[in-house]
């Protein structure tokens, strides 16, 4: 598969005497003349990404400036700095954040035009082919170079190791047999890999500007969330070809952007969080589906959600608001508000049993602690001071401990264990001082935890999860997470769904 360039400025002209301060006019002349043919009309992308303030949210101008600067390594964006001056990169960068003068659109015939097959699935055997078990593989994001590579999950052992799109974000989803993976950048590229063959089998940009993506139950359909245009993709999930696109207007008419979407495999549903209109949506996919959003009214915005077990009620959350609400997906309902004052981080949030009840426990990221909620009653049952604010939690049904990291502040480089029966820090490991420290996620079997350093030299380590002895460290470049086929499919306790 090709090499993804990051920033893919075509440099085609001699060194300029540049003005101190170079004007949005001037900038815009630089990037048409240098940027345009890779990165597209209108910032909109082509052979690199969209560079619109909506698709570099997560770079900062000054990574952009280095980048432009330097160029990037293990991508086609080559270095400029020996050619652009300062003044010139910095105006590029002040463009590069402005909004852009026309609104950003991705027409059905976008999609469809961008639509590439890689690999003819019928001609490729329908069983394994790579002789590791295909429940326990590992699926592993390495951020820091744009790559993936599937990990063997018994020997650890790398079975590929290819080129993704720019910025993969939210974890990959699999067809309910384990065969397939479906990955979504943040600027809207699906892709369909193979694990039985270890090859790509196609990819479509199914937006400017993407959240996630999620894969029915039935294996039939994915439903893409995006940001930029505001709606979501059904895409047929063999080839990833356009079934259709559904708005995200509001019932009164008002555009929304799509916080996230999932599977909610009992339902035979999709439910989809709006970020700007209070409603969420469910869509059926049960027999023959029409995709109609069925509406429910919701308290606040949602950024952010999570499912009960039985996929009853929904935990969701608003980033504008304190707290967090309770929707019964059956009534359509908003049972109660929740005390969730940290910022959680409800999709990284799981749940397990203690004491014959459930509980669930979330990250918050603005503050150190994790929040325990029993699931009977909403009550929140404790507040486990953390060393910092956390992003990810994972746990096995095998495992006593629910593992969390301190994604924040001057601790990063923490992990808790937490003991899920006395809800105490049973152990803290810092894996790589210094380094920050985030993802777990289990073999199938739950007797090992993989850890990932987020760092340039970083790695990934396999601990032995009851003795916390360390197996095994593979170098990486910014692991970020880390998927375990069965664990997915199982939709097990303990892991994100
Ligand atoms: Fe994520 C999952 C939202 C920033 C890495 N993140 C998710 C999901 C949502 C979400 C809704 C669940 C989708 C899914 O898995 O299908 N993330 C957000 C944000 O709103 C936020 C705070 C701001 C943003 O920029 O969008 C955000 N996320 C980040 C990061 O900065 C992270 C740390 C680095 C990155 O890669 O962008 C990051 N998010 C992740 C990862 C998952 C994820 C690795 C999958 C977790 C899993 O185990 O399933």
């Amino acid at each position: 598969m090709r090499v993804v360039p990051v920033l893919l400025l075509a440099w085609s002209g001699a060194i300029q005497a540049a003005p101190e301060v170079v004007s949005l006019e001037q900038a815009s002349a630089l990037y048409e003349q240098h940027c345009l043919s890779c990165h597209g009309v209108n910032r909109l992308g082509g052979a690199g990404p969209a560079l619109l303030p909506e698709s570099l949210s997560r770079l900062k101008p000054d990574e952009a400036r280095a980048v432009i600067h330097d160029g990037r390594p293990a991508s086609q964006m080559a270095a400029f700095g020996d050619r652009l001056d300062a003044a010139q990169i910095d105006g590029l960068v002040n463009y590069l954040y402005q909004p852009a003068a026309t609104p950003p659109t991705w027409s059905d015939d976008d999609i469809r035009t961008s639509h590439r097959i890689l690999a003819d699935v019928k001609a490729l055997p329908s069983t394994p082919q790579h002789g590791a078990d295909p429940l326990n593989l590992f699926v592993v994001v390495e951020a820091g170079n744009h790559h993936v590579r599937v990990l063997d999950g018994d020997r650890f052992e790398e079975l590929a190791n290819f080129p993704s799109h720019f910025a993969l974000h939210g974890g990959p989803k699999f067809s309910p047999d384990g065969r397939f993976v479906y990955f979504a950048s943040r600027d809207g590229w699906v892709s369909v890999y193979d694990l039985h063959n270890l090859t790509m089998i196609a990819e479509v940009r199914a937006g400017l500007n993407t959240r996630n993506l999620a894969v029915s139950n039935d294996g039939r359909w994915v439903l893409v969330g995006n940001y930029l245009p505001g709606n979501l993709v059904l895409l047929d999930a063999h080839d990833l070809s356009l079934v259709k696109h559904i708005p995200a207007v509001a019932v009164d008419g008002t555009p929304s952007r799509v916080s996230a979407v999932y599977t909610a495999p009992p339902r035979d549903s999709f439910v989809v969080a709006l970020k700007d209109v209070k409603e969420a949506w469910e869509l059926s996919y049960a027999g023959t589906p029409n995709f109609q959003p069925r509406r429910i009214p919701a308290a606040d915005f949602l950024d952010d959600f999570s499912f009960t077990p039985d996929y009853h009620y929904l935990l969701a959350t608003s980033r504008k608001a304190l707290g967090g609400q309770v929707i019964d997906l059956d009534t359509g309902e908003a049972v109660t508000d929740i005390p969730l004052p940290g910022m959680p981080h409800l999709g990284s949030g799981i749940y397990w049993k203690r004491d014959g009840q459930w509980i669930f426990a979330t990250p918050n990221v603005s503050k150190g602690l994790i929040s325990v909620l029993d699931l009977d009653t909403w009550r929140l049952v404790k507040e486990i001071p953390t060393e910092g604010p956390g992003f990810f939690m994972r746990s096995h049904l095998n495992s006593k401990y629910a593992w969390t990291d301190v994604f924040f502040g001057p601790n990063n480089d923490a992990v808790h264990l937490i003991d899920k029966q006395t809800l105490e820090v049973a152990h803290t490991l810092r894996p790589m001082p210094g380094k920050n420290a985030a993802h777990v996620e289990f073999t199938n079997d739950g007797r090992y935890a993989l850890l990932s350093v987020w760092d340039t030299n970083g790695a990934l380590i396999v601990y032995d999860a009851k003795t916390l002895e360390e197996i095994k460290r593979i170098p990486m470049n910014k692991p970020s997470g880390k998927y375990n086929v069965g664990n997915k499919i199982e939709f097990a306790e303990g892991t994100s769904h």
